[in-house]
């Protein structure tokens, strides 16, 4: 390890931000300028390219840098730089700017955070860019789907005046500047700094291999969890920054301290190692943690993973001393039960017993409430995982009911309300077709196109209400299975969906006719009926399917009372039994 090349307190920061007088002419001539509303990723790498955090950087980057880091990894003045930082745009903004030309970059609101001098504007290709920098097309690599799915189709590059920084409201003490934690690095005196990169809660395994990995050095530590953009389905990052609070409790006094850094990670394994390790010696930091897999995207669909284990470790241990910084490989830990201690895996003993809770195991705990041992995590994080995730008995969910017209699932539908509310524990809301149509979508008709905008608005409330804490039941006929999936996605990110298909035969629904609809639909004089001249695609993922000639009502609401049972969403009123 390069310890002794380790320049303290990372070298010189880059300050594109401008004094009141220019930010005030800035914010005047911005009226005449043609103007950009950035997106998430664009603020997030505008944020870090103001603060300085990406030193040297000095704004977005133009057509030659940008050729050379993707091809070699650096800029063309030879510089280290792994990640092309782009700024891409529509056609037409693209349009209104020449070399020279200032641009207006806006937040969501509308206030101008940064003026660009214009260098270059050019069409790239992404596909190529894909290959060069992540080492493959394939869109389940989260930064190539974003380049083919979401990037503007051509970039700008130039030079920044920074005006005004992103305002957070959100945790905005922790919430430091390069400057400020080289600031605070050097009024604590701390000269030698290893920093955690994470996006994930800690847990004792990481609060040992940190706390080992500074004391070996000794070294003080950052935790530096990236709070901007991380890979989709992660903790989101309220629930993880109070879990990082919790855990710093449990570190000696004066020898951790914890920053937030507004990163867009891309999850591009070895360059994005080596792209961390330049942003943490801007924050100050002389050494970095680096792990197996370090910002790996994971596994493609034929369970290739896209970069070898220790690719990233191996990329930055390469280039560290050019640097300035230091990597410290990770080492696994794991728990040793008979010795009631964590160790790094190379030192443990072939035939010893250890214990682990993979990822999986621990959000089926938390789903069912099950016990999370002490050995595992520490009981402030365990806490604060359980508020964000509640067992299921205490989530909120959905249960969406499709099929044809005169099926049976307002029948249903109504049965299962009444018995739920009976139950009580949760506010319970109805959104049978009918309602739906009058109070929600009046307007629309039956076109492929309205009823997909219907179901989306069905989809929308019900995912409110489950991520409330609350009952949705859905009652439309909801013919289309990609809607469908669509709000399944939706509302399980917030709780229960459990799709019901009230699975009554055509024949059965027209024998029935109870609104006279089939009879009018047959004689043309309503279009597009679904089960008539309308498709209707049958689900081929219903948690529970409903037969309502053998069954009634009562007894299909019934079923699907079990089946919430069972998943565990209807609990076993242990509450209201204690209280009795
Ligand atoms: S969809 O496809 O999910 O948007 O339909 P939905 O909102 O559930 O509305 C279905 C009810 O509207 C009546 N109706 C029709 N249904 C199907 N196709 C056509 N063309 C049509 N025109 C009117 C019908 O009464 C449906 O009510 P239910 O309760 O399903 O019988």
């Amino acid at each position: 390890m390069a310890t002794h090349l380790i320049e303290p307190h990372g070298g010189t920061l880059v300050d594109v931000m401008v004094d009141d007088d220019r930010a005030n002419e800035l914010k005047e001539a911005c009226k005449e300028y043609p103007s950009w509303d950035l997106t998430g990723r664009q603020l997030c790498d505008l944020e870090l390219l103001l603060c300085g955090g990406f030193s040297p950087l000095r704004g977005f980057l133009a057509k030659d840098d940008y050729q050379s880091v993707c091809k070699d990894m650096r800029l063309t003045d030879g510089t280290l730089w792994p990640m092309p930082i782009m700024l891409d745009v529509t056609e037409d903004v693209a349009k209104q700017l020449d070399k020279g030309a200032k641009l207006a970059l806006r937040d969501m609101e509308g206030y101008v955070l940064a003026v660009l001098t214009v260098e270059d504007v050019w069409q790239p290709d992404l596909a190529a860019e894909a290959e060069q920098v992540f080492g493959t097309t394939n869109t389940e690599h989260p930064a190539v789907a974003y380049l083919m799915n979401q990037t503007n189709p051509w970039y700008v590059g130039g030079t920044l005046e920074g005006v005004k920084r992103p305002t957070h409201y959100d945790f905005a003490e922790l919430r430091l500047t390069p400057a400020q934690v080289r600031e605070r690095f050097r009024t604590l005196g701390w000269q030698k700094v290893v920093a955690f990169q994470t996006r994930n809660p800690m847990h004792r395994a990481h609060q040992e291999l940190t706390f080992r990995a500074a004391a070996d050095l000794e070294a003080n530590l950052l935790i530096h969890p990236v709070v901007g953009k991380t890979k989709p389905g992660d903790v989101d990052h309220y629930t993880r920054v109070r879990c990082y609070q919790a855990i710093l409790k449990h570190y000696p006094h004066n020898t951790a301290t914890m920053s937030l850094l507004p990163l867009a990670m891309r999850m591009g394994g070895p360059r994005e190692a080596v792209w961390h390790a330049i942003i943490r010696k801007n924050y100050g930091c002389t050494h970095l943690i680096v792990g197996r897999d370090h910002a790996g995207p994971g596994k493609d669909s034929s369970g290739t993973p896209f970069y070898g284990p220790y690719d990233a470790q191996e990329l930055l241990q390469k280039h560290e001393q050019e640097l300035g910084i230091a990597m410290v490989p990770f080492k696994m830990m794991v728990y040793v039960p008979d010795r009631d201690a964590y160790m790094p895996v190379d030192e443990v003993d072939e035939g010893t017993k250890t214990l682990s809770i993979s990822g999986t195991e621990l959000r089926e705990r938390l789903a069912t409430g099950r016990e999370i041992p002490e050995w595992f995590s520490f009981p402030g994080v365990v806490r604060e995982l359980r508020r964000t995730y509640p067992p299921r008995s205490k989530q909120g969910f959905t249960v969406f009911f499709t099929g044809l017209s005169g099926s049976g699932k307002s029948t249903i539908a109504n049965v299962l309300l009444v018995k739920l509310l009976e139950m009580g524990g949760r506010p319970v809301t109805l959104l049978d077709g009918d309602i739906v149509r009058k109070n929600l979508s009046s307007e629309l008709g039956f076109s492929k196109e309205h009823r997909d905008i219907n179901i989306r608005r069905i989809g929308f409330v019900a995912s409110e209400i489950t991520k409330n804490g609350g009952i949705a039941i859905c009652a439309p006929i909801a013919p289309y299975d990609n809607i469908r999936q669509e709000n399944k996605a939706l509302i399980s990110a917030g709780g229960g969906y459990i799709l019901v298909h009230v699975a009554t035969s055509l024949e059965v629904c027209e024998q029935r006719d109870t609104k006279g609809l089939y009879a009018k639909a047959r004689a043309g004089i309503i279009k597009e009926f679904t089960g008539v001249s309308d498709p209707y695609e049958q689900p081929d993922d219903a948690d529970l399917t409903l037969d309502t000639v053998e069954t009634t009502p009562e007894q299909c609401a019934q079923q699907v009372i079990l089946h919430l049972e069972h998943e565990g969403y209807i609990g076993t009123g242990d509450e209201a039994a204690a209280d009795a």
